[in-house]
């Protein structure tokens, strides 16, 4: 039987009527439906984006046609790689035009999640930081890519699927300001049927802590971008009483495994996708309690190096 949603299942998501989204399919192709073995029709994530997007047009003034012409002129016009989607955003920003850098991210958020974030939004965010770090780009410049990813990133966040794996946690460390990786690792976990909660940019280490212990949490994850926060990090940690049942687990740009060794953590090398799979298949492996049972065997102190 082929998965995904059927058109109830779709109009309820995207708050668009069922007669409308067939029309739409039949006279602007717009849906690529699967079919079911009986021939009924199943929409896809990616669906849901599509029509997603449409509709932010509609609510911007254009009429059905010219905004189905959008998204196919402006898919012809980006091509369909999304390093040629990244590059665009950036030379969009660089010449401050605040229409196309958000078109162009509809457009790269309409792809499949993964692909969105690995191969659009992350080497995006590297180029248009590096930019800024190098004085190229304005900070105003720079805002506008990050709040526009962020914005798209937020509202994944708040699709709602059923809880499957149990409850995360995600804060970025103490004075750690780069939290658009973690959020990017916040949508994955929820697209993978987690319960999130994000608490972003700079926490007091204690206080992701309390939440995770009040609310059961099986994962708490820290982000480090900074040397800076790594230490605030590992200091706010000494002496802390973890939650009871929780896995620990650090990432970003300055987490390593000696880290994670220091602070009794885990560490996951590789893209969000390989953290995403090695997640789940401790959460569905069948002596998983809630990810890190007192007598499942420890993996080198915790951390983890694939
Ligand atoms: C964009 C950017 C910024 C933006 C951040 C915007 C935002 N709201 O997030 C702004 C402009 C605010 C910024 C500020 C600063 N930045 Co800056 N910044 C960058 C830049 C260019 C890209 C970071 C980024 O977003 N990458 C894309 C994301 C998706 O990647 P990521 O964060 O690494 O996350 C990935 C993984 O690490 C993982 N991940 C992240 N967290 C977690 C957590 C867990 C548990 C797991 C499993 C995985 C995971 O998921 C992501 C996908 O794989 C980097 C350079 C670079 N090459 O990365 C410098 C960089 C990180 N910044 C740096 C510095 C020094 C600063 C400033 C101190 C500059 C200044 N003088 O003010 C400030 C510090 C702010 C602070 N207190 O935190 C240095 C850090 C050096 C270091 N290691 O100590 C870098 C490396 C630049 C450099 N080459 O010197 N920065």
């Amino acid at each position: 039987m082929s998965s995904g949603l059927n058109i109830a299942a779709l109009a309820k998501r995207t708050g668009i009527a069922p007669d409308t989204l067939r029309k739409w399919e039949q006279r602007y192709g717009i849906l690529r439906p699967t079919r079911t073995e009986g021939g009924q029709r199943r929409y896809s994530e990616h669906d849901v984006d599509r029509v997603v997007w449409l509709k932010a047009r509609l609510d911007e003034g254009y009429r059905i046609g010219e905004a189905a012409d959008l998204l196919g002129v402006e898919a012809l016009e980006t091509g369909t790689s999304p390093q040629q989607l990244a590059r665009l955003v950036f030379e969009a920003a660089a010449r401050s035009d605040a229409g196309a850098v958000n078109r162009l991210l509809d457009h790269a958020f309409a792809l499949e999640l993964g692909v969105a974030c690995a191969e659009v939004v992350q080497p995006l965010l590297i180029a248009v930081g590096e930019s800024w770090h190098a004085g190229q780009m304005t900070i105003a410049q720079e805002h506008l890519v990050t709040s526009a990813v962020r914005a798209r990133l937020e509202r994944k966040l708040a699709e709602v699927r059923a809880p499957v794996h149990g409850r995360a946690v995600l804060a970025c460390a103490p004075g750690e300001r780069h939290e658009l990786g973690l959020l990017m690792l916040a949508v994955s976990l929820r697209a993978d049927g987690w319960e999130v909660s994000y608490l972003g940019p700079d926490l007091p280490v204690a206080e992701p802590m309390t939440l995770a212990r009040d609310i059961g949490a099986a994962l708490l994850c820290y982000s480090v971008g900074t040397q800076e926060a790594a230490a605030a990090l590992e200091s706010g940690l000494s002496g802390s009483e973890r939650p009871p049942g929780t896995q620990l687990l650090v990432g970003g740009l300055a987490a390593n495994a000696v880290l994670a060794g220091r602070i009794d953590a885990r560490h996951i090398n590789g893209d969000l996708a390989a953290v995403v799979a090695s997640l789940r298949s401790r959460a569905e492996a069948p002596t998983a309690g809630r990810m890190m049972d007192t007598d499942e065997p420890s993996d080198a102190g915790n951390v983890e190096v694939m």
